[in-house]
């Protein structure tokens, strides 16, 4: 029979010889498990006599121990092998820089609707800001826009479902003009003040947006005029595209709301736009029946009004060709920006 010494051996080299954990414990079962060599041995010991039983098995369990010890030295063997090849695999590089928060920006459009406030504020302009829902009266009658007006219908404009107090229908605000009627209504002259923000209108294709932005300005005291419009609004070009070389005209025109009314186009006379006339905005001295809706004398107060869409100023501002690139929310638009 195979010597003992040789099974010895023959189990320490099989452990050493395998760095697989699973692979290690089948290898223990077969001299160590139910029905492995040693377990054997020791079963057979009973048909030895007393003495020899005793000797033999001492002998045996000496063995025994060995490949115990040699199973236990290379199961830490392995486990600390599996730890250091995790530790390796899972290593985190703290000297890495970190990946950072993408850095948000102001949008474009917002960034207009800004310079605005801060270029019309540095004349002594106020700025009012008001609810998007409107009554009929504040966003149409106010403004002298007739009943049978077309911008009153369904076809132009977002009507919301409830009621005013007098029971006409609530709208998505058409333009920022109504906010102007209100805080013309809760100051006294003189009244100066611009009214940026969100308009609506039913609208939608390649240069019209159902929700779009537009500054309105108002000025009116006892003796503010059409020159006034015209060195106001020229000088607030000039200094919204940081330049003076640029040209105004104001063409002939009608809104309900002004009377005279004008189109304010403008020049560039350099650069890429370069002289082509560009519609610019709307403008013209307030009409009388909308100072009395104020609550003004008519005869004793007068002023102008603008409109303009911010959309369209940062366009020309920034050569931006396509009105969508506004909405759609293209990082690599914006982040043009930052
Ligand atoms: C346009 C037309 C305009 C106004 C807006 C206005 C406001 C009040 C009273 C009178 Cl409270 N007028 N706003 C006046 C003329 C033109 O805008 O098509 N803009 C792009």
């Amino acid at each position: 029979m195979e010597s003992l010494e040789a099974v010895v051996s023959r189990a320490l080299a099989e452990f050493a010889a395998t760095d697989d954990a699973a692979e290690l414990e089948r290898a223990k079962a077969r001299y160590l498990g139910k029905q492995g060599e040693l377990t054997a041995r020791l079963k057979a010991l009973g048909s030895l006599a007393p003495e020899a039983r005793r000797e033999a098995g001492a002998r045996i369990n000496e063995a025994k121990d060995r490949i115990e010890a040699a199973l236990a030295a290379r199961r830490a063997e392995l486990a600390s092998a599996r730890l250091e090849a995790r530790l390796a695999e899972e290593a985190i590089d703290v000297t890495l820089p970190g990946r950072g928060r993408g850095r948000g920006s102001i949008h474009p459009v917002i960034r207009t609707w800004r310079r605005i406030e801060e270029i019309f504020g540095s004349i002594g302009f106020d700025v009012a800001d008001g609810p998007e829902i409107e009554t009929d009266w504040h966003n149409f009658t106010a403004l002298n826009q007739p009943e049978n007006h077309p911008a009153r219908s369904m076809y132009d404009t977002f009507y919301v479902d409830g009621h005013d107090a007098i029971g006409k229908p609530l709208l998505l605000r058409t333009h920022t003009s109504p906010m102007q009627v209100r805080y013309a209504r809760m100051h006294r002259p003189p009244i100066k003040v611009i009214a940026p923000g969100r308009t609506y209108r039913v609208d939608s294709d390649a240069t019209h947006s159902p929700m779009f932005h537009q500054v309105e300005g108002l000025w009116i005291d006892e003796d503010v005029s059409f020159a006034d419009l015209k060195g106001v609004y020229t000088d607030f070009l000039r200094r919204f595209f940081e330049t003076d070389d640029l040209r105004v005209r104001f063409r002939p025109s009608f809104f309900p709301f002004t009377e005279p009314s004008a189109e304010i186009d403008m020049m560039f006379s350099s650069g890429p736009l370069e002289g082509r006339w560009l519609e610019i905005s709307g403008a013209g001295e307030v009409h009388p029946q909308v100072v009395r809706n104020f609550g003004l004398d008519p005869e004793r107060y007068i002023g102008f009004a603008f409109g303009s869409g911010l959309e369209r100023l940062t366009m020309l501002r920034y050569g931006i060709g396509d009105l969508r690139l506004f909405y759609d929310g293209d990082l690599r638009f914006l982040r043009q920006f930052v």
